[in-house]
Parts: structure tokens; sequence; C-alpha cells
């Protein structure tokens, strides 16, 4: 509009002939629709939603819903076939007008109604701006390369564990939901980058009740995964054993079995009770579970060994190699 607005005025007639006054009419409604459809071709460029892998699109989705982009995609997309036509027949009618008043009345009406269609459609110009913005913010994931993803209930160390192994900088803190979006760190492996995804923590409740925040751990702990790193926290600040079961519960309701590992994290200052609860329940589910403190550093280097072995193990299957 802005573009419009600045280069309408700087038009100007060659002359007062009749035929120069009905170009400059001409010449102001191409510029117009030549701009506003100019300004479109970033519609070409738009990834449809198929294209995108549905890790990206759940979690741009929890900020803006995939169909309501791609809707409005590909009503501006209409929008634009419908200019294009518009353009040609009020060309056709400035040209053909009987008078100048009438070139002039054309005119008038073509730059108008494109202008208002514009403005009307600036509810779907936002939407996708704001899809785009999402996407943008999502961390970076490199579906050719292994990833082990760590979850856990609030403040249970995943971060801690993170930190401590990969290169992500990530905030540790003692309250619950430090860790409010997706991160990634990288190790470095002989053949491969391991990525290693820190997720927020997640409350015992069904996946549909999750807060936005939780529902961002739920979708990468659903579509990334080669590997899963499930922390207890042990330590008598923890959840209760039961909620930290109930939680290990929901999480294997999207990733199989195989996939998983416990450690039982906070070991440095643990409550015997705990590790009691946490290991029973560990064996009954047939689960590989390890003791460790993110503080000390104890069973860290054989936990990471396990699980590198995992996740290049599942990554292998996945690429059937
Ligand atoms: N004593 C002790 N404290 C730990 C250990 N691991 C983590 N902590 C502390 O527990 C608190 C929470 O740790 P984080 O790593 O931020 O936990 P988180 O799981 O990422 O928490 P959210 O992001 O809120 O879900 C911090 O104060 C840590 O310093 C441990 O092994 N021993
Ligand atoms: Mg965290």
């Amino acid at each position: 509009m802005n573009k419009v607005l600045r280069r309408y005025p700087e038009l100007r007639p060659k002359s007062k002939r009749p035929r120069d006054i009905t170009n400059l009419e001409i010449n102001r409604v191409n510029l117009v629709y030549q701009i506003i459809i100019d300004k479109m071709s970033f519609l070409d460029k738009l990834p449809p939603p198929e294209a995108m892998h549905p890790f990206y699109l759940e979690l741009a989705s929890l900020t803006v819903p995939y169909k309501k982009y791609w809707a409005s995609a590909k009503g501006l997309m209409r929008l634009r076939q419908k200019m294009k036509e518009m353009w040609e027949d009020y060309r056709a009618m400035v040209r053909s007008a009987v008078s100048l008043e009438e070139a002039a009345r054309f005119r008038r009406e073509a730059v108008g109604r494109a202008l208002s269609m514009v403005r009307r459609s600036s509810g779907a110009f936002k939407t996708i701006r704001d899809f785009k913005y999402a996407v943008a913010q999502l961390p970076s994931i490199d579906f050719d390369q292994p990833r082990l993803v760590v979850a856990g209930m609030p403040s249970s160390g995943k971060s801690s564990f993170v930190k401590r192994v990969s290169t992500a900088e990530v905030e540790v803190a003692s309250y619950p939901f430090t860790t409010k979006q997706v991160h990634v760190g990288h190790v470095d492996l002989k053949r491969y980058k391991l990525q290693v995804v820190d997720t927020p923590g997640i409350l015992d409740r069904p996946w549909e009740e999750l807060n936005e925040i939780e529902r961002k751990a739920a979708v990468a702990i659903r579509y990334l995964p080669n590997a899963l790193l499930f922390l207890y926290d042990v330590s008598d600040e923890g959840y209760g054993i039961e909620e930290q079961n109930a939680v290990l519960e929901n999480v294997l309701r999207i990733v199989p079995k195989e996939k998983v590992v416990i450690a039982l994290n906070k070991m440095d200052i643990a409550n015997e009770k705990k590790v009691k609860m946490a290991e029973e329940r560990a064996k009954e589910l047939g689960l590989p579970v390890f003791k460790v403190s993110m503080k000390t550093g104890e069973g860290l280097d054989e936990l990471m060994e396990f699980l590198v072995k995992k996740a290049l193990e599942d990554f292998a299957k996945e690429k059937g190699v």
C-alpha cells in the first residue's frame, strides 16, 4: 500500500493530448495492479503443509494452526488470480472508454477495488506472516542425524543433563517450567552428530489437557526420538514417584518402549524409598534404568554410552542401513 501511495502521484501525462491522458490512466491502473501482484509473489514460495515435517507443522500450529495458514495462502492465491483478470478487463475498458471522463471513472473503479480487496485480506496476510515467524523461531532439527530426546517432569534435571553432555547453553533453575521451548544441543560422535533435545517439563495429565509449553514437549516426544531419556527426580524435593510413573506412562503411549531409557536423577540427595519405588517400576516395565547425578556427574558416562548406542541403532533402522 505504501509503495502504491508513493509511486502513484509521481505518474504524469506526457502532454495534455487525449491519447496521453488515456495512457496515463492505463499506467495508473498498471502501476497499482503490478505492485500488488509483484508483492504477492511470496505465495509461490510458501511450503504447503504436506512438504513440511510433522514436527515443524505441529509445533508451529501451537501458534498458528497450519490449516488456517494454508487456507489463507490459498485464499490469497485466488485473490491474485482474480486481480489478474480484473487488471486485463479494466485495461481494456479504459482503453475503449468513449470519453476522458469515462476513462477516469474506470481507472478510479479499478484502483479502488484493488486496494479494498487487499485491505480486506489483511487478516490472511497477517496469518501467513505469523506462521512464517513461528516456523522461523523453531529449533532446527536435522532428520539425517540421530536424535536423543530428554523428557520428564519439571525440575527433574533435563536441562542439567543436556547442558552437561552437549553444546547447548540451556537455562537451569530450581523453579518448575524453566524450559519453555524445545532446545537442541549437539554431541560429536565418530560418524554422526547426535542431537540432544531438551524439552519443557510435563505434568501428570492427559495429552489433551497439556498447556502450550507442555505441548511443545509432547510434539518433540512424539516426532523426534531415536532414543528417549526419561528422568525421575528421586530427591525429597521432587514430585511423588506415582506422579512421575504416570507421566512416564503417558510418554510410553506415544513412544515405542524400545526407545526409552530411564535414569533416576539427583542420586547425591536421593530418598532411598523413592529410588526403590522407581527402580521397581522400571523393572515392571522392562526398561533399562540408570542412577545418576547431574550435579556430581555420577553415572553419566555409562548412561550416555548406553543412550548413544541406542540412538544409533534406532537411527540405522530408521534409515534402513
Ligand atoms: N542436587 C542435585 N540437584 C540437581 C541435580 N540435577 C538437577 N538439579 C537441580 O534441579 C533444578 C532443576 O534442574 P533443571 O535442569 O533446570 O531441571 P529441568 O528438568 O530442566 O526443569 P524444567 O525446565 O523446569 O522442566 C536445578 O536447581 C538443578 O541445579 C542433581 O543431580 N542433584
Ligand atoms: Mg529445563
